[in-house]
């Protein structure tokens, strides 16, 4: 059951996978994600995920200087709380995806626990040209591509964090990764409280069904008893249906245009504050009530 009435949304505003094409909404420039980050916040995240892309293609880029482009903006504007990727892009070696990590040192950043097929909705090389739609969510353009992560590469991950006081969305897109983390709770790699953030209707993860999300819940109910805080996000049109399960469930949600670019059948969302307000209504709908930053820091020990 639910700890506590608030509920965190987090907003990831521009991730790596859609690209320019699919969508005129999707953040590309620094003022774009900043905009977008603070307009989030404004609307009711309580946390920002944060990646940042090349001007000149929109495709993913790890290098700190494109963050230096926003951070700043985001904090003298907001007290939202920072969590940058540490997933970068599926085709990044995981020593670049740790640079905006190593170097800004947020109180947040994403670990994901496990190497995956990663069913993308664009291509390198071919990233301006892709389509989004609603009716085929799963566009497997990639079929020889991994995302790689090792249980070094979470170690590794870990060992060059510990000394920063970052915290970590633990990105689970399948049961398995649960036990995964339970490995590295075991190594006294990771401290509670645990946020969980479970990733359902990508494809080679979990699917979007009901029975899925109860799975999920009732697998990290056994493994992390009273310490751990659930999140979960749903891919494409997945998104709404699942953050309402989530909430039913006594979990918390994650919505922007880095999961889903979408604001209903067919209509592409106008910005990440859309998504939040939607969210926001789902929450007040049910009588909870959104936490702010400071309450989101507190319910997850985060450093401040
Ligand atoms: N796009 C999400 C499903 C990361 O940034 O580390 C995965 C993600 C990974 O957020
Ligand atoms: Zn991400």
């Amino acid at each position: 059951m639910r700890k506590s009435n608030k509920v965190i949304i987090t907003c990831a505003v521009t991730g790596a996978i859609h690209t320019p094409s699919m969508s005129p909404h999707l953040p590309i420039t620094g003022p774009e994600i900043a905009e977008a980050a603070i307009g989030a916040a404004e609307a009711g995240a309580a946390i920002v995920h944060l990646h940042a892309r090349k001007l000149e293609d929109g495709s993913p880029s790890q290098d700190p200087e494109l963050f230096k482009a926003f951070l700043p903006q985001i904090k003298a504007a907001s007290d939202v709380v920072i969590n940058i990727t540490t997933g970068g892009a599926p085709t990044m070696l995981v020593t670049e995806r740790l640079v905006p990590v190593h170097t800004f040192k947020p109180e947040v950043a994403s670990l994901n626990m496990g190497s995956m097929n990663f069913g993308l909705y664009g291509m390198l090389g071919r990233f301006k040209d892709f389509k989004y739609d609603w009716e085929r969510p799963y566009l497997a353009n990639s079929d020889d591509r991994v995302f790689k992560n090792t249980f070094k590469d979470i170690a590794h991950i870990l060992e060059s964090c510990a000394s920063n006081g970052t915290r970590f969305e633990i990105e689970c897109y399948d049961i398995g990764h649960l036990y995964t983390a339970a490995h590295f709770i075991d190594r006294g790699l990771i401290e509670p409280p645990f946020l969980i953030q479970s990733v359902f209707g990508l494809l080679g993860g979990i699917g979007p069904h009901p029975e899925d999300v109860l799975h999920m819940k009732r697998t990290a109910d056994r493994l992390f008893g009273d310490d751990y805080v659930w999140s979960v996000l749903g891919a494409g049109r997945n998104q709404m249906p699942i953050a309402s399960q989530s909430l039913a469930m006594g979990g918390n949600v994650r919505v922007g245009l880095e999961d889903s670019l979408w604001d209903g059948p067919g209509r592409l969302a106008k910005s990440n504050a859309d998504q939040v307000k939607r969210a926001r209504s789902l929450v007040e709908g049910l009588s909870l009530e959104v936490a702010t930053p400071q309450q989101a820091r507190q319910m997850l020990g985060l450093k401040g």
